[in-house]
């Protein structure tokens, strides 16, 4: 007997990249009977869906206008420093 009553599932399809993003469809399934082995997704019930995007950027200027955050005074507004 195992403790577990529900397996979730994550799955994770990635759909187009850019130079500086991902783009996702993140989808879930849960096991309402699970065993010892992983199941196909085939033999799982779905959930839900939703879909992003990740997107890599300079964490010291968050705004992009090219001051860095900390002599910015407006560090989230690209157009006021
Ligand atoms: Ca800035």
């Amino acid at each position: 007997m195992t403790s577990c009553q529900f397996k979730y599932y994550r799955h994770f399809n990635i759909l187009r990249t850019s130079t500086n993003r991902l783009y996702y469809v993140f989808a879930a399934y849960i096991d309402e009977d699970p065993g010892d082995t992983d199941k196909a997704i085939a033999d799982l019930k779905y959930v839900t869906n939703y879909n992003g995007f990740l997107e890599v950027f300079d964490y010291h200027d968050i705004d992009g206008d090219g001051k860095e955050n900390k002599d910015d005074a407006y560090p989230y507004d690209p157009l006021a420093q």
